[in-house]
């Protein structure tokens, strides 16, 4: 559900929490005050951002009476990143592995805040703008997105990521996951901490963005979003727009197995049965009647499509036992389905397979071995035994998916 609510007022500054904290961080470290927002900021190699980023966050949070850390997760920055971020002020953890997601996991273990705001260390977004995500966290908001795409300044972001990149990809996510959020990839947003075990988080790189996105959809998280500037980045961009666009699409198929196997399966496997059938009622069409190459293809799509349709079983079945999923019908039907269902099922097909392929036989035996004209019969069987095997085994498949399956 996405909120666009007024943003409260700015707190009214009473003492300097950076100050505070920093005076105790020397004199009493284990009693530490926990702050209101942690500003988590992953970096790699931003030497010549990195002292603005942590400074301008810590004087905004502080200028707006907001108690507040800055977290910056360093990922095997070779240039002094972390020892400026830390001189800045910042709390500074190492996460050796290279990855954007990865920085952020580490990120986000260290972060003591209520709040969690993330953003780059590129200077490319207004730390100005962190009064305004707490306002939409304080108002309810579970997650809150920032959008760039109606400020976009010039020389911000490439022709490709504006108009093809960033619009495909979150059209794609809008599309799969009915998410209200416009622009899944921006690197400024803010999300409560006790929402992440919900989002539960598990993505290396740069499709981190989107897993967000995704997982926020399906545990229905209140989000909200609201527009933000884009400046030109300080510093050498980090994304590999092909690497990290395909990681973004690869995630968003993991995620949607109806997508990816069900839809498709059920289209193949339809018209694949529906060719057979009508090569076998002897169907015409521009005068053309269509025999047994036809069917050979109406076959073939058949087995892809029973195979395509069990891919996205075991899919859904492993994301409602595994992932957290929630699909009631499915569940229902988990509950009804018995291995032995699908055994029977699976054993009977291939079953009538066999008896046709026999009946084959048997005549071509009994006309002394000679020369066969059964074709349509014999694909017709060899179809029905390779679509029985399949619905046996997958049986037994989505009856493994199933194990241990956490209660409750
Ligand atoms: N791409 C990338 N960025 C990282 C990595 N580790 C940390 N970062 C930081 O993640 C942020 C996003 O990278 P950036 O180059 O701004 O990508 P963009 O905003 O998508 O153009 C920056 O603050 C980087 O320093 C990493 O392994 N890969
Ligand atoms: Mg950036």
């Amino acid at each position: 559900m996405l909120d666009q609510r007024p943003v409260a007022a700015p707190r009214t500054p009473c003492y300097s929490w950076t100050v505070v904290t920093q005076l105790m961080r020397e004199v009493a470290p284990a009693q530490l005050p926990e702050p209101l927002v942690s500003v988590v900021i992953p970096c790699l190699n931003e030497a010549g951002n990195i002292v603005q980023c942590v400074t301008r966050a810590l004087e905004v949070m502080d200028e707006n009476g907001i108690s507040g850390e800055v977290v910056v997760a360093d990922n095997g920055s070779d240039d002094g990143s972390a020892a400026l971020a830390e001189a800045a002020g910042a709390i500074v953890v190492h996460q050796p592995r290279r990855g954007y997601g990865r920085a952020y996991l580490a990120g986000f273990a260290a972060a003591r805040g209520d709040y969690i705001i993330m953003v780059d260390a590129d200077l490319t977004y207004d730390f100005e703008e962190i009064p305004k995500f707490v306002s939409e966290l304080d108002a309810g908001a579970e997650l809150v997105m920032g959008n760039r795409m109606e400020n976009i300044q010039p020389g911000a972001m490439p022709w490709m990521n504006r108009y093809i990149g960033n619009p495909v990809l979150s059209g794609f996510l809008k599309l799969l996951y009915r998410t209200p959020v416009q622009d899944a990839h921006c690197g400024m947003r803010a999300v409560r901490r006790e929402a992440l075990p919900k989002l539960d988080l598990r993505s290396d790189g740069m499709e981190f963005a989107s897993e967000m996105v995704i997982r926020a959809s399906k545990a229905e998280l209140k989000v909200s979003e609201f527009a933000i500037a884009l400046h030109p980045r300080g510093g050498e961009s980090k994304l590999n727009p092909f690497n990290d666009g395909w990681r973004h699409v690869r995630l968003m198929l993991l995620y949607n197995p109806d997508f990816l196997f069900l839809v498709p399966g059920l289209l193949v496997a339809l018209v694949g049965a529906t060719t057979m059938a009508a090569v076998f009622a002897g169907a015409s069409l521009f005068g053309h009647t269509f025999l047994v190459h036809t069917l050979i293809g109406g076959s073939l799509l058949l087995v892809v499509g029973t195979q395509l349709l069990g891919f996205g079983l075991c899919g859904r079945i492993y994301a409602v036992n595994h992932l957290g999923d929630r699909d009631p019908w499915l569940e229902r039907r988990i509950a009804q389905f018995r291995l032995e269902h699908g055994l029977v099922l699976g054993s009977g097909v291939t079953i009538a397979g066999v008896v046709l392929g026999g009946i084959v036989l048997a005549q071509w035996i009994a006309n002394g071995l000679g020369s066969l004209a059964q074709e349509r019969v014999t694909i017709l069987a060899a179809t029905l035994v390779i679509v029985g095997i399949q619905v046996f085994f997958t049986s037994f498949l989505l009856s493994i998916l199933s194990l241990r399956r956490p209660q409750g």
